[in-house]
């Protein structure tokens, strides 16, 4: 069936006894609405840039979209949103989607906050048992799916509790909309829409973490000036788009800024390599067809300026360079070189500096930028764009807007400047405490979480927010120079200790809450007792173990006659459970775990003692 381009937009359905408008009134309400956007700072800097520049790119398909055409396609979404809610009001309830990697993607986000409403973009790989606790706890009043997710959504809602949200089933766009001079903006610009990440802490559910749009836009604006990120930027979009990392870094700063997005995910090793060499394969004189190991069908020519990714990304793409054919692998070298890519950014987890070491010598002298971030916060510290600001294990300096200081973790005391040494002539080791415009609004619906992680400014200028990280100060000779074309980025650099909890995992750039494990390893009939640990990784920084002790009288296995119950059965039980990096990837079973007078186990001693083979076991 054939349907016009307004039309084909969203198809509308619902999988549990609604009333939804028919397709013919919801485009009768349509065409009575003037097409018209709040004037937020995003909107305003898309409608300044370029029209016929081009936004986003589908890596695989080589499908384009404009800057000109995205604002239209964003206010047919949102109208589209506000009929689905009959007409009303959708300021400040929560629109969670799930969507791919794709223009699409943004066009939903960008509607939702479009409608003043609060965007809650969900990962599609999580399993719908997560996504319905995401679904219940932000009381998301619709979900948005695309084509490809409408099955999982159905599954989500089927068996998530009362107040049932809608589902909106999103129609795929193979073109941009037409020009932008057709969307007015008007109206308020402040309003209570946003987005909202789910992220794991210390405790053992997920927070909502409500970022407003104005915290999203003073969160992006300084990456904007430390990375310059400009339209002659290009970046190769390979991250999950449930996170600060993939969102604000690498979606809407580069829209702010007018820079092309080219998504290309699930991230894939070979098929990176060969998205860096494709501009350059030509240079050395090769036939490109079939070089581009069957990923992508269009052969592009811009090259690739910007890549942000995790240390994991870096690893793998480390230790996959050797399998591409040699003219891939010589046109890929060019491609990461500094000349062509202007910035290879690390974040999310302690780049290795092995693993710096060896991009560096790959491509030919560029240096990896650390920066250092978190949900609540965007990017608070980063290292700057000259090569000798970008100093080995260091994360650099407090973005511009970014007020940092650090809390002395034995005797809670500020670090003031220079007295970064204690007297016993070590340096001092400090929590992270951060306040400015970039700052979170609060946990959703947890204000004794937020007011925990938070500690009153003695000067009157508003409170701090407590990291949980620990850091050091240091100067590094030779860095920190470029006072006049970097003011912010001067003086002593942040190292990254660790966390002062060691309930917090990070592996692959992803957070995971030990508790949070540990409570559904304990919902397993057969575990008596479980520990969730940092288990040291080369590949993925650390990984996720478990030490349990198994019920008595349940220690064989279903799988097998004569199996005992082991880690097979463990991650076989926590599929349906937990997202895939949250599963224990090594457990150990042990007849008993040691634990201290208040009942609280030292996990940093328990580690150490049954994982003492573990800790290099995936090294590169
Ligand atoms: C996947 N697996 C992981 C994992 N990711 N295990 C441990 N840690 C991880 N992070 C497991 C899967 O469960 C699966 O197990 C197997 O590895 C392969 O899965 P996959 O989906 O094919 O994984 P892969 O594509 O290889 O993913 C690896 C990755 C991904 C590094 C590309 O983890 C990733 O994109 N990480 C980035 C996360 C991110 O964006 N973080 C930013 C958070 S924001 P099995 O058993 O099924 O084989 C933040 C703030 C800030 O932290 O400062 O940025």
């Amino acid at each position: 069936m054939f349907l016009s381009r307004k039309a084909s937009s969203f198809l509308l359905s619902s999988f549990k006894a609604r009333i939804i408008p028919r397709f013919w009134s919801t485009e009768r309400q349509l065409s009575r609405m003037v097409s018209t956007l709040p004037p937020l700072p995003i909107f305003n800097a898309i409608a300044s840039h370029d029209p016929s520049s081009t936004c986003v790119v589908h890596s695989a398909s080589g499908r384009r979209f404009t800057y000109g055409g995205l604002l239209k396609d964003v206010v047919d979404a949102k109208d589209r949103l506000v009929v689905e809610a009959g007409g009303k009001s959708i300021e400040g309830e929560r629109i969670a989607f799930l969507v791919e990697n794709s223009y699409d993607y943004v066009v939903t986000l960008l509607s939702i906050l479009g409608a003043h409403s609060i965007a809650l973009p969900m990962s599609p790989a999580f399993p719908p048992h997560e996504l319905q606790y995401i679904m219940d706890h932000s009381q998301a009043s619709m979900l948005a799916a695309s084509k490809k997710f409408t099955a999982k959504a159905k599954q989500v809602i089927d068996e998530g509790l009362e107040g049932t949200p809608k589902i909106v089933a999103l129609e795929k766009k193979l073109t941009s909309g037409n020009s932008s001079q057709d969307v007015v903006l008007e109206g308020r610009a402040e309003g209570k829409g946003g987005m909202m990440l789910y992220t794991s802490g210390t405790t053992n559910r997920p927070k909502g973490v409500l970022l407003p749009t104005a915290v999203m836009t003073a969160q992006a604006t300084p990456l904007i000036k430390a990375w310059n990120y400009t339209p002659q930027d290009y970046l190769l979009h390979v991250l999950p788009l449930h996170h600060i990392h993939g969102t604000v870094n690498a979606i809407f700063a580069p829209l702010i800024a007018g820079s092309t997005i080219e998504f290309l995910f699930p991230f894939n090793a070979t098929a990176v390599w060969s998205r860096f060499a494709a501009p350059f394969l030509h240079q050395n004189g090769s036939d490109t067809k079939g070089l581009t190991n069957g990923h992508s069908h269009f052969t592009p020519k811009e090259k690739i300026t910007f890549f942000t990714v995790v240390p994991t990304v870096y690893n793998r793409l480390l230790s996959t360079f050797s399998d591409s054919p040699p003219e891939i692998q010589t046109a890929a070298k060019m491609g990461i070189s500094p000349g062509n890519l202007r910035l290879n950014i690390s974040g999310s987890a302690a780049l290795p500096t092995p693993t710096k070491k060896a991009w560096t010598d790959l491509s030919n002298g560029n240096v990896i930028l650390e920066r250092y971030g978190m949900t609540e916060v965007g990017m608070a510290l980063s290292c700057a764009l000259s090569h000798r600001d970008r100093a080995d294990g260091s994360v650099g300096w407090p973005l511009p807007t970014v007020e940092a200081r650090l809390a002395d973790t034995e005797t809670g005391e500020v670090i003031q400047p220079g007295q970064e040494i204690g007297q016993d002539g070590r340096e001092r080791d400090g929590e992270i405490q951060l306040r400015g415009p970039t700052i979170f609004q609060e946990y959703w619906r947890n204000p004794e979480a937020t007011a925990k992680e938070h500690v009153d400014g003695e000067d009157g200028k508003g409170a701090w927010f407590k990291t949980g990280d620990v850091a050091v100060r240091r100067s590094v000779p030779g860095a920190g120079q470029n006072k006049e074309q970097e003011d912010w980025a001067s003086g002593p650099l942040y190292f990254i200790r660790g966390r002062l909890s060691s309930d917090i995992i990070k592996s692959g750039g992803e957070k995971v809450s030990a508790l949070e494990v540990e409570r559904e390893l304990l919902s397993l009939p057969q575990i008596e007792e479980a520990a969730v640990v940092a288990v040291p990784s080369g590949k993925w920084g650390q990984k996720v173990g478990a030490v349990v002790v198994i019920k008595k009288g349940l220690e064989m296995s279903e799988r097998g006659k004569g199996k005992r119950w082991g880690p097979l059965d463990m991650r076989y039980a926590m599929r349906e459970r937990l997202a895939g990096y949250k599963i224990p990837q090594v457990m150990k079973i042990v007849e008993g775990i040691e634990r201290n007078a208040m009942g609280k186990i030292n996990k940093k001693l328990l580690v150490k003692k049954v994982f003492v083979d573990e800790a290099s076991g995936d090294e590169m």
